[in-house]
Parts: structure tokens; sequence; C-alpha cells
């Protein structure tokens, strides 16, 4: 939730700006009365915000919904002690701008809420510095932060039944193609099996052209002081990219913001992160743990085509 405020008046300066310099015509006739007090063109204005749901947290992972700030930040969940923000369990760096659909990691006992926060990144960039790492304030002064329960897996058992039929659907419709069901079946699966998955009735074979399916690209990364290896992806647009990535020396993180993917690398844990690479372009990725000397030279690159 932010605005830019471009008022009328910046417009005018920034249309004055663009044709300063250019032998132009149509910006010079510019009705430039308004703007007499504008001296520079105002960045459009970011308020920072977060938002989370509440949710059953499985595999240590906290989904958040979407985080905004103006500059590259972290997202903190605390535990909530007498009712305030707490013990820090857990950091995710963001880049500037919106971050949606991402997870944090959080490590040890949680309470039954918790608070996700906005700190500032500065100091060591890169690496979260509780000491100097303070929370991000908003207008009030006060930290942008959310309060979020955390759900026992029994609440939320009708939602996930829900879910899992949606997942078998899909799943079948790829891998079923349309033609009678005696001709389609997958090899060792038998009819009854594929009744028993709720397979909606077996369309009439229809002369369609083959649709490319989107395939699973699966790669295994290493990484090291201070390097990627391999360093650089190359995948088609609408692949699921699914990385594995082992830390060999140290705790590392991957960050690859365009896709808002982040994760934090355990010595020797592999680590498997999925995406859809749903946009084509070179897009960087990082690591996002302070690990020394070249961390900041720690990148890779995924070329999606
Ligand atoms: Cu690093």
């Amino acid at each position: 939730m932010f605005k830019h405020f471009l008022t009328l008046s910046t417009l005018g300066g920034l249309l004055l700006l663009a044709g300063a310099g250019c032998p132009s015509k149509t910006e010079v006739s510019v009705d430039t009365s308004t703007e007499a007090t504008v001296n520079t063109p105002t960045t459009p204005t970011i308020t920072p915000a977060i938002a989370v749901s509440d949710q059953v947290i499985s595999a240590n992972q906290v989904m958040i919904n979407k985080s905004t700030t103006a500059a590259t930040s972290w997202v903190v969940i605390h535990l909530v002690e007498n009712g305030n923000p707490g013990k820090i369990i857990g950091q995710t760096q963001v880049s500037a701008g919106d971050n949606e659909k991402f997870t944090v990691s959080v490590a040890g006992k949680l309470t039954a809420e918790l608070v996700a926060m906005l700190h500032v990144d500065v100091g060591q960039a890169g690496a979260f510095e509780p000491a100097v790492d303070m929370p991000v304030t908003g207008a009030d002064g006060l930290p942008i932060m959310v309060k979020f329960k955390v759900l026992t897996k029994a609440a939320a058992t009708s939602e996930a039944k829900m879910e899992a039929n949606v997942d078998v659907k899909v799943d079948a419709d790829v891998k079923v193609p349309s033609k009678p069901l005696s001709q389609g079946l997958p090899a060792g699966v038998t009819g009854a099996e594929i009744n028993a998955l709720n397979l909606p009735a077996p369309k009439p074979a229809e002369p369609t052209q083959p649709v490319p399916e989107p395939s699973v690209k699966s790669f295994s990364l290493t990484a090291k002081n201070w390097e990627f290896v391999p360093s650089t992806i190359t995948v088609n647009k609408g692949d699921t990219v699914k990385l594995t990535i082992t830390a060999t020396d140290v705790t590392h993180g991957f960050f690859l913001a365009d896709f808002n993917v982040s994760a934090t690398l355990e010595p020797n844990q592999p680590k498997t992160v999925q995406f859809v690479a749903d946009k084509t372009g070179t897009f960087s990725f990082r690591c996002s743990v302070f690990c020394g000397d070249g961390h900041s030279g720690m990148r890779g690159t995924l070329i999606v085509k």
C-alpha cells in the first residue's frame, strides 16, 4: 500500500527537466507558472508496509504475503513476549519496493502469536545486525509490523484437503493426454488408481495441437566462499525451476529478488527452492548472509529465454 505522490506541479517539473537540453518543441510550451517553487522533482514516496496472514508453520517457514520498503530491508520474525515483540527467531532480506509471497526461516520454539517487523539494513549491507538494523518506523514513529497467529494443523485441515484435491487435478490434467482412458494411462497406473484420484471423466479425443508442456528444470548448486557453482543458470520462460543449493563451507544465503526467492543455506544441508520463471530476462542472485570478505561479490545469473 504505497502511493506515488506525483503532484501536478512535480509532473510539470519533470516534463521541464525532460525537455531541458534537447531541441524539442512541444515541452517548451509547458506552462511554468505553477512550478515556480519546485526546484527538484521529488522521488515517489514509498510507504513501508508488511502483510502476513495467520498460518500453519511447517518446516520452519513463515509465509509473508507482501512487504513494501523504500530500500533494501529485513523482514524479521519476533516471538510475542508479554504481548510485545520479543526475541528474534529469523529474518530475511528484501529488496526495495514490493516483494510478494516469500518465506522467512525461523528457528526454535514458537509462541502462539508472532510478529513480522521491517528492519533497516544499515551497517554491513546484507548482514543482519540487531544492534544497528533497527525497526523501520512509520510516520507515527512506530515500527512497521504485523502480529499473526500460529495455527495448529487441525485448524487448517479442511483447507489443506481442498488444496490437495486441486493439486491432484492439475497434475492429472498435465500427465494424462486427452485420449480414451485405456490408452492414456501412465505406465504402471491402473484404472482403479486413476479413479481413486477423482479424475474428471475422460474427454473425447480432440484433434488438438500438442501444447508444449511446461517443464521442471532442476539444478544442483554449491555455495562456498565466494561463489555459486554453477554461477549461471539458463531456463525457458514458463519453466518451473528447482534449485537444490548446498553451502559447503559456512552459512550462506540465496537471494533472487526478481522471483522473491530467498533461503538461508546452513553448511552441508541442501536446500531446495522452487519458482516459476514467468518472465524473460537476465536476473542476478546473490548471497544474502554475510560470509566474509568476498560476500558482496558472491553472485550469479539467471537467464530466462
Ligand atoms: Cu555471503
